[in-house]
């Protein structure tokens, strides 16, 4: 019988060098501790320059969180509140058209709204936030509902996904966030977050959506419960979306907070981990273009560091971020635009500011127009 050979690093540093895809049982190998860091880091790097060239994107985006009131209880999360609970929130229209006003005054391309399915909200509560916010400030990217929420949306109108997300696109939804991912194989998830949409409905919303010619994000929850072959399987399960659509823009991995959570007891993912995971992810990732290195849960120093580890892109400015700040998270809650591109230029990166779909904006102040994206 002719067995497989192990993977060897030399052979993958090969295959990177020559462009070539790794397979499942390489992808999995990188994970492992005997695989040094820095040879990982540069091999992605190697992939972060071809895709982009010296180029570190940033944006301005402002954050929208309408509720934290949540039917499901997910094991990981610290912002979601009971109905009863004191802490628990839904926003008026007041509230959510200051936001958009707050927004817009700050220069912001973006705004990211994801949020709690409220016991007591319809759906087109939800769809009435989209058509508000685009209806008075059509100029910001409405980066909206993760499959978690259009899966509930589906089931609170006994209508299908296509029907929905081509609703929320008429009504100015411009592209969906990358969250509701954290672990796709179900030997995780099933543990983790039992109820909500699961791995495939996750992908059949995906799929629709860029099939409407919606783009989308995709992440990765790491550093809680699951061992490097889940995480193999959520990067390959990505990958082979993405060779069927192409509409996925960028991976943003997700470290776990335990702070407030009912895992308080796992100890923070280290920076050499997180390291490890966005080289991982640059490598296996082949035809994503950006792999994200989103500040606030990585802590700024590690951040900076990622854009040598495979990742382009920092995230935005964030304003009114919740999801991280109630888990624990002690980076600040917003950076200057002065600070996130000294940040850049420290790592060595020439820093570009992009709007949601990647594009180059060009400002005067709080004015920006979008112009055709930089080559790497
Ligand atoms: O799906 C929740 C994660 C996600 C915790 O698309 C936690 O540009 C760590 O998806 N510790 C929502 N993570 C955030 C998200 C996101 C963030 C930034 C940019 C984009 C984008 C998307 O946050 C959830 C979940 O995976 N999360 N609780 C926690 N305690």
């Amino acid at each position: 019988m002719i067995r497989a050979a192990l993977p060897s690093l030399d052979r993958i540093r090969e295959k990177v060098e020559a462009g070539e895809r790794l397979d499942a049982a390489e992808s999995e190998f990188l994970w492992h501790d005997s695989v040094d860091l820095h040879e990982l880091g540069e091999l992605a790097n190697i992939v972060r320059e071809r895709k982009n060239g010296n180029l570190g994107f940033y944006n301005i985006n402002t954050h929208l969180n309408p509720t934290n009131v949540c039917v499901y209880r997910c094991i990981f999360c610290a912002f979601r509140a009971d109905l009863r609970e004191s802490r628990g929130y839904a926003m008026g229209d007041d509230q959510i058209l200051a936001r958009g006003r707050e927004a817009v005054d700050s220069g912001s391309t973006e705004m990211h709204i994801v949020g709690g399915l409220h016991h007591q909200k319809d759906y087109d509560w939800y769809l009435g936030i989209i058509r508000l916010l685009h209806d008075h400030y059509p100029t910001l990217h409405l980066k909206a509902w993760t499959p978690v929420e259009i899966n509930w949306f589906c089931h609170l109108t006994k209508r299908s996904v296509r029907d929905i997300l081509c609703e929320l696109k008429d009504a100015g939804l411009g592209s969906l966030p990358g969250g509701g991912a954290e672990i796709f194989h179900p030997e995780v998830r099933d543990k983790i977050c039992e109820h909500k949409a699961d791995t495939q409905e996750w992908f059949t919303i995906h799929r629709t959506a860029h099939e409407l010619g919606l783009r989308s994000n995709a992440t990765m929850l790491y550093g809680h419960i699951e061992n490097a072959f889940h995480r193999t399987d959520h990067l390959l399960r990505l990958r082979q979306l993405q060779d069927e659509t192409g509409g996925f823009q960028t991976f943003i991995p997700l470290a776990f907070h335990p702070a407030n959570t009912r895992l308080s007891h796992l100890p923070k993912p280290t920076a050499a981990f997180s390291l490890r995971t966005m080289a991982v992810a640059r490598l296996v990732l082949d035809n994503f273009d950006h792999i994200k290195a989103y500040w606030i849960m990585l802590g700024i120093g590690t951040a900076q560091a990622a854009l040598a580890y495979g990742a382009d892109d920092l995230d935005g400015t964030v304003r009114h971020e919740l999801i991280y700040h109630d888990a624990g998270a002690t980076t600040p809650e917003i950076l200057s635009v002065e600070e996130i591109q000294r940040l850049i230029r420290e790592a060595g990166r020439e820093p570009v500011e992009r709007d949601t779909l990647y594009h180059r904006v060009e400002r005067d102040g709080v004015r920006w127009r979008a112009v055709p994206a930089p080559a790497g």
